[in-house]
């Protein structure tokens, strides 16, 4: 391994605080963090692991009005459940803070005065979008409107979650108050921005030319787009009550933007953990020795990569992150996870229904980790990786040994005999594990570590299987000595490197194989180097079960709660539209709709929602951009009977010209489905009126 840097500061993304956190989020930021700040602490290295509650930011205010009571009761009662449904999951920081609290208010405000000092910051006033109904000026989440870069119709003002381009409010197309419905008005007001256009160099050099390549590829990527994009100048204030007051005279009713005060969360957080632990909080964020890592979520890299880089550049006293290890996202049982749609498996809930197996949920996660795609929790598989896997393979091991050495040696570690090659092999391969399993968490390959972890513990069974000591001891007291003895090193290598993945069971392990007994000894290394991790004459503990069967009730007492949320979402969805105005024959003679075939369709390179079909509509074969994509494969529609209305005026989408629309209507549960002319005889171009 190379060698390594004198300190580690970890950071994990600071969950908003207007829900409950959900296995999404454990997914992608927090048990990657957690695993990889256990590994270096296993390891003797000095490492700071924090997060927060992000209590600032529009979602708060939102879920405020709609529940009718204060931002504050809003994120005092968050905080509370994410805190301490973290705390019973066992995700190990060292300081969990909040963004409401005063040291963070007073490290943001501070460093915001540093930058303006120095004249870090471009004042500016600027036309802002004005709801003149609820008389206040629209933040970015305020405002729906049409995606300029993809046309996807609901785009949010700062952020389209289709195509993931970030912009300003004011480039939305038909903009609306997601307060009033109203159509904004533009008000002029002064902000401040930080001039990202400045760094745009410096962020080529150090992403790009830099040693950045060894970023994962989904984060280098969208690091490159956005710069060969061309950043500009970024507001760092909002038009807002809920937030931190921007220090500044004349800045009355501003406060600092939500992500601009978030990452400095991360600072906060370390000086509040420093404080308490009276220590000194620079040499984790200014010291050149220090290793930052942001763990994120896909949908932050642009703010971990580029924003909060530029940040700490302009300060110019901070180091900057070593990596960004981001994940893609995890999806439920096939759908998207939605905190509004209740589509989620909730931590606190989670924990309350499966007291106890806080691991069996790590594990899953971990071996489905959306490392490198998107990727998809199903309850089915989580019953079978326990059973099948825990239970069967490293849970079979565990009990095997250790019921054994209570049976035949009253819990004493034999003193083993002459070792035979099958033993020497078993013992060499067990040496590799630990710089194997090391050299993919260094890697942020979770998933493939936590694969090796299995594989030692499938060593030990396969050990036992093919051994037999269960038949020895009829022969052969010696041989049988031996083998327990190796397969009892097995199962004490499995309880030092299980520790950053499976915590609470390592414990567990380490109780029944009565480790703690034996001092600091047993360790990472100790393994390597073939130090007999629990020598002949060590006594063991008493035997727990480390996993149980998860059976069919349990797995569908959770597939109801689904149903459920599903139910109540159609329910919710069922309203139906009201009329629209009154139209004459002659408007709807207009319309000039045919039957046309889908003959081609591929999806559009970088959305979500669009394919880009190739209709034959008995005229022509015209090119039609459709937003269907996250209802049809494009497989499924082609030679698809459709309507078509081919006199609409062409537009183009994402630089496509879509020429007609294909004429669509909604299920219940949100699938667009063709109004499809599904009749003998009726050939393209047959027109409908
Ligand atoms: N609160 C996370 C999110 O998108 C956002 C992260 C802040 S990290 C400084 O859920
Ligand atoms: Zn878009």
């Amino acid at each position: 391994m190379s060698d390594h840097p004198k300190r580690y500061t970890i950071t994990a993304a600071l969950p908003y605080t207007n829900g409950p956190v959900h296995i999404g989020h454990l997914a992608g930021v927090y048990v990657a963090s957690d695993i990889y700040a256990r590994y270096q602490r296993l390891q003797g290295r000095d490492v700071l692991f924090v997060c927060g509650s992000d209590e600032h930011g529009v979602p708060i205010t939102i879920k405020a009005k709609k529940e009718g009571v204060s931002p504050q009761q809003v994120v005092d009662k968050y905080h509370a459940i994410i805190k301490k449904s973290f705390e019973d999951f066992g995700i190990s920081f060292d300081n969990y803070s909040r963004t409401s609290a005063e040291i963070h208010h007073k490290t943001a405000s501070e460093f915001f005065t540093k930058l303006y000092d120095d004249g870090k910051f471009e004042e500016e006033i600027t036309e802002q979008l004005y709801d003149p109904e609820a008389e206040q000026f629209l933040a970015d989440r305020f405002v729906v409107g049409t995606c300029p870069k993809c046309g996807y119709e609901e785009s949010y003002g700062d952020q389209c979650e289709n195509c993931g381009t970030s912009h300003n409010a004011t480039d939305l197309i038909n903009p609306k108050s997601a307060i009033s419905g109203a159509k904004p008005v533009t008000k002029s007001t002064k902000h401040w921005f930080l001039p990202l256009n400045e760094y745009e160099e410096w962020l080529k050099d150090w992403i790009l030319k830099g040693h950045k390549k060894d970023w994962k590829t989904n984060v280098y990527g969208q690091c490159k787009s956005w710069i060969d994009d061309g950043l500009r100048p970024r507001a760092v204030t909002r038009d807002l009550d809920w937030g931190i007051p921007v220090p500044l005279e004349g800045a009355e009713g501003k406060v600092l933007y939500v992500w601009f005060d978030a990452p400095i969360g991360y600072i906060s957080a370390t000086k509040e953990w420093a404080q308490q632990y009276n220590k000194d909080w620079e040499p984790y964020w200014k010291d050149k020795d220090t290793k930052l890592l942001h763990f994120i979520g896909k949908d932050n890299i642009v703010f971990h990569c580029i924003i909060f880089p530029s940040m700490l550049k302009a300060d110019g006293s901070y180091t900057l992150p070593e990596n960004v290890p981001a994940n893609e996202f995890l999806n439920l049982e096939g759908n998207k996870i939605s905190t509004s749609k209740n589509w989620a498996v909730w931590l606190h809930e989670y924990l309350q229904d499966f007291p106890g197996q806080q691991d069996v949920l790590r594990y899953v996660l971990t071996a489905n980790a959306p490392e490198t795609k998107d990727n998809d929790f199903t309850w089915a598989d989580f019953q079978a990786r326990n059973n099948n896997e825990l239970v069967a393979i490293f849970g079979n091991f565990i009990n095997r040994v250790v019921v054994l050495t209570h049976k035949y040696y009253n819990g004493l570690v034999p003193q083993p005999a002459y070792r035979n090659q099958v033993d020497t092999d078993t013992m060499e391969m067990l040496k590799t594990y630990p710089s194997v399993i090391a050299d993919s968490i260094e890697r942020y390959r979770f998933r493939e570590a936590q694969s090796r972890l299995m594989e030692v513990a499938r060593l030990g069974n396969k050990y036992l299987a093919d051994e037999e000591p269960w038949k020895t001891v009829k022969t052969d007291e010696e041989r049988t000595k031996t083998i327990m003895y190796v397969a009892l090193q097995i199962a004490a290598a499995l309880a030092v490197l299980s520790e950053p993945f499976l915590p609470h069971t390592s414990e567990k392990l380490n109780e029944v194989l009565n480790i703690p007994q034996l001092g600091d000894a047993l360790n990472w290394d100790a393994i390597t180097d073939e130090k007999e991790l629990l020598p002949p004459g060590h006594k063991i503990g008493q035997g727990e079960l480390l996993f149980s069967k998860i059976d069919d009730s349990q797995i569908e007492q959770q597939l109801e709660k689904l149903r459920q949320s599903k139910k109540e979402n159609e329910m919710n969805n069922a309203t139906i539209s009201p009329q629209k105005e009154t139209i004459t024959f002659d408007d709807f003679t207009k319309l000039d709709m045919r039957v046309g075939t889908i003959i081609s369709a591929e999806k559009m390179p970088k959305t979500k929602k669009l394919l880009v079909l190739k209709v034959d509509t008995g005229l022509d074969t015209r090119t039609i951009v459709s937003g269907i994509a996250e209802s049809y494969s494009p497989e499924e529609v082609v030679g698809k009977k459709v309507t078509v209305l081919v006199n609409l005026a062409p537009r183009a989408l994402r630089g496509v010209d879509s020429e007609g629309m294909i004429l669509m209507t909604e299920t219940a549960d949100g699938k667009l489905v063709f109004l499809n002319p599904d009749l003998p005889d009726v050939d393209n171009g047959a027109t409908i009126s």
